[in-house]
């Protein structure tokens, strides 16, 4: 019998493939001691390599087939182990056992990814996020594989390809790496209008995360719960994040992907590494079965969301990510998630896109995975016995014993045997279906403008502002003319407001054609409304020889109280004096980081400054202000806030009492940008 699934559970079952090879001996994969590493066994000192070297040809053939196909979508990605606890039982909507008892933490691993750019592409770039996880319970792994968007591109798997070909950089040239194409995705946008939606999403803040940890996710479909009773509800999944949903700013990104192109998983890193875990909420939207036909919209298409003002969103559990893999290869690539990796409990729709992803995440598996034994690797076995008849293939490693592989028989007692629905049997919700086979779209599939508008209309000015500039960024590289002309046109269907803007600053006609009317906005969308807190930010000191000690350490220790992190800049790396003898150790040189990789700047200066100092300071300063970051200075910095005649803009803190200092500045920082800022 198998003990009970906990949080250790997945840890205690990897750890039995962990490996230590620091401090031993070196050896064959056969075994055998190696005496010689450096160079190949050959006929004379200066003569050609003999076949025999049976450890040169086991090293080189081991390391010819390093590399394995990166996925095709979602290639560069970032993971965590972690567990997952619910906050009361969900019994009355699912049977899922991991959903009951809130004793329980199920083991989660987390798969955080772009989506277009290749596995070693930048990570701040303009694209939705994956946010995969995988829960380990005790009835099989249930995969929840969504995006940071709730919303998709497309209603059909049919035309995933022609989405996929169309994103992706051009094949004649391989151009642009890490973006959305330019040409080809937009023509497939003004060609197929049903992306409207998620491309309001993708042109919006939601699209430049300011981090893994500061995005919501969304399971996208509509899938089902299913109680005891078999009764069931349609569902929708939520992830929200504890810090809140925060982006950063276009030409921040830019910047940031020429200086650490990954930043997101460094990020994501250090916080584990610091303590500071990533947390989560799950939230459920629940809708009865008999209330499907109430919206304005179909519950089936993938191109809609469920607004959380109408139908409330209930946090039922917590996510925590409180382990960095050991492995990057063996267990963030090799991870295989799948949105038909379910449990007892939770079922599908017939969200077409959805039931196409049934076939796809399995078949992608074989050929990236090397074959149908994928399961058995340690990352994706899940912590409960399987037994079945499927026998052999590439890299089996399950040792069946017994000379019986069907069922049903006689001389293995008809065993492994199914199980009932009691016995927890998976038994799929028996929806009715009546129909003809036709390839179709439902007509309740057609309407691509009133959500695109809702989202438009729940905006606050910064982001419609936001949202215009992208637009007029990705279109601009656009060349054709027609091209951007029928985008123009198809986002006058959603704004007026922004197709002309738009159509002006890229040089086209301006848009024929109206947006209908439509007021409804949805104030959950705006992250003007999301959580704010200084915790975990990152803020660079500026400071340099013959800083004021007592005051600015004081200073220092309040604002890490606060939860916000600390990184010395100073004019080289090393020590940095202060004028009472305190020496601080400066983590970075300004050489060796850049404004952007911050999200706020003391300005502390010194006694002891050059011009250099002053010069980068400056550029500092600056950028961070056009940035609409918080900028606070006291003692020698105030100089530089003078200087730039910036000490009564918004977000500049400046107050000499150190108290309120740290009071103000965490506050400001908390504030994560100041919109009201006049940049010219
Ligand atoms: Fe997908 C990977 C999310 C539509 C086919 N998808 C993949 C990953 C995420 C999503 C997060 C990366 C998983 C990981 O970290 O390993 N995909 C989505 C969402 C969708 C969606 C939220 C729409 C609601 N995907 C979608 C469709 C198809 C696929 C319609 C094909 C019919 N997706 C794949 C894939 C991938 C994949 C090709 C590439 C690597 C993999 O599966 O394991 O099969």
């Amino acid at each position: 019998m198998s003990k009970k699934v906990n949080e250790q559970s997945k840890q205690e079952q990897l750890e039995q493939y962990r490996v230590e090879d620091e401090g031993k001996t070196m050896t064959t994969n056969q075994g055998v001691k190696v005496s010689e590493d450096e160079f190949s066994l050959k006929a004379g000192e200066r003569g050609p390599t003999l076949m025999e070297d049976f450890h040169f040809r086991e090293k080189m053939t081991h390391f010819d087939h390093e590399r394995i196909p990166e996925r095709i979508v979602h290639a560069r990605g970032f993971a965590a182990h972690g567990e997952f606890e619910v906050y009361e039982s969900m019994g009355a909507y699912t049977k899922a056992k991991f959903l009951q008892d809130p004793s329980v933490k199920t083991p989660v691993f987390v798969r955080f990814s772009t989506v277009a750019g290749s596995k070693g592409s930048a990570e701040a770039v303009r694209d939705a996020r994956g946010f995969a996880t995988k829960f380990y319970t005790e009835e099989g792994n249930y995969d929840l594989v969504g995006n940071n968007i709730p919303v998709f591109f497309i209603q059909d798997a049919m035309k995933f390809p022609d989405l996929v070909h169309a994103v992706k950089p051009e094949p004649h040239n391989e151009m642009p790496q890490a973006a959305s194409a330019h040409d080809t995705f937009w023509d497939f946008v003004a060609n197929n209008q049903e992306s409207a939606h998620m491309i309001m999403w993708k042109m919006s803040d939601r699209a430049i995360p300011r981090s893994f940890r500061m995005m919501e996710g969304f399971g996208v479909h509509t899938f089902r719960f299913v109680n005891q009773e078999g009764k069931a509800h349609f569902v929708k999944f939520h992830w929200k994040p504890v810090l809140g949903t925060h982006s950063l700013v276009w030409d921040e990104a830019q910047k940031i992907n020429g200086n650490d192109p990954d930043f997101h998983r460094r990020d994501l890193w250090e916080s584990i590494e610091n303590g500071d875990y990533p947390e989560y909420e799950l939230g459920v939207q629940l809708l009865a079965e008999e209330d499907e036909f109430k919206f304005n919209f179909d519950i089936l298409d993938p191109t809609k969301l469920w607004p959380e003002e109408d139908i409330p969103v209930k946090i039922i559990g917590k996510l925590t990510l409180n382990r960095n893999v050991d492995n990057v290869f063996a267990e963030t690539e090799q991870v295989a998630f799948h949105p038909g990796h379910v449990v007892p409990g939770i079922d599908f729709s017939n969200d077409p896109l959805l039931q196409g992803r049934l076939f796809s995440y399995t078949d992608t598996q074989l050929i990236r995975l090397g074959g149908p034994n994928f399961h058995e690797l340690p990352i994706n076995r899940p912590v409960c016995p399987f037994h079945n008849n499927q026998r052999d293939g590439y890299g089996r490693q399950t040792i069946n014993k017994g000379p019986v592989s069907y069922h049903k028989n006689s001389l293995a007692a008809n065993t492994p045997r199914p199980a009932s629905e009691e016995e927890g049997g998976y038994v799929h919700y028996q929806e009715k279906i009546d129909g003809r086979k036709v390839r179709n779209r439902s007509d309740s599939f057609k309407d691509h403008f009133t959500q695109a508008i809702m989202f438009w209309n729940s905006m606050s000015s910064p982001e419609k502002e936001h949202i215009k500039s992208a637009f007029s960024f990705e279109l601009g590289k656009v060349e054709s003319k027609s091209v951007q002309q029928q985008v123009v046109d198809m986002f006058a269907n959603v704004s007026s407001e922004l197709a002309k803007e738009v159509a002006e600053t890229i040089g086209v006609n301006p848009p024929k054609g109206e947006a209908k009317k439509v007021t409804k906005s949805s104030p959950a969308l705006s992250q003007e409304n999301t959580i704010k807190t200084p915790k975990t930010r990152k803020v660079g000191v500026i400071i340099a020889n013959g800083f004021d000690c007592r005051e600015v350490s004081s200073i220092l220790e309040g604002v890490k109280e606060e939860g916000i992190q600390l990184e010395l800049i100073s004019s080289t790396l090393g020590k940095v004096k202060g004028a009472g003898g305190l020496e601080l150790e400066a983590d970075h040189a300004f050489l060796t980081c850049d404004s952007v990789l911050f999200d706020a700047l003391y300005v502390v200066g010194g006694k002891d400054t050059d011009k250099k100092f002053d010069r980068e300071t400056t550029y500092f300063i600056e950028e961070a202000f056009d940035h609409f970051k918080p900028i606070g200075g006291t003692h020698d910095g105030l100089q530089w806030l003078e200087k730039l005649n910036i000490m009564d803009a918004p977000g500049i803190v400046s107050e000499q009492d150190k108290n309120v200092f740290i009071k103000q500045f965490s506050e400001a920082v908390a504030s994560h940008r100041f919109w009201d800022r006049a940049i010219v």
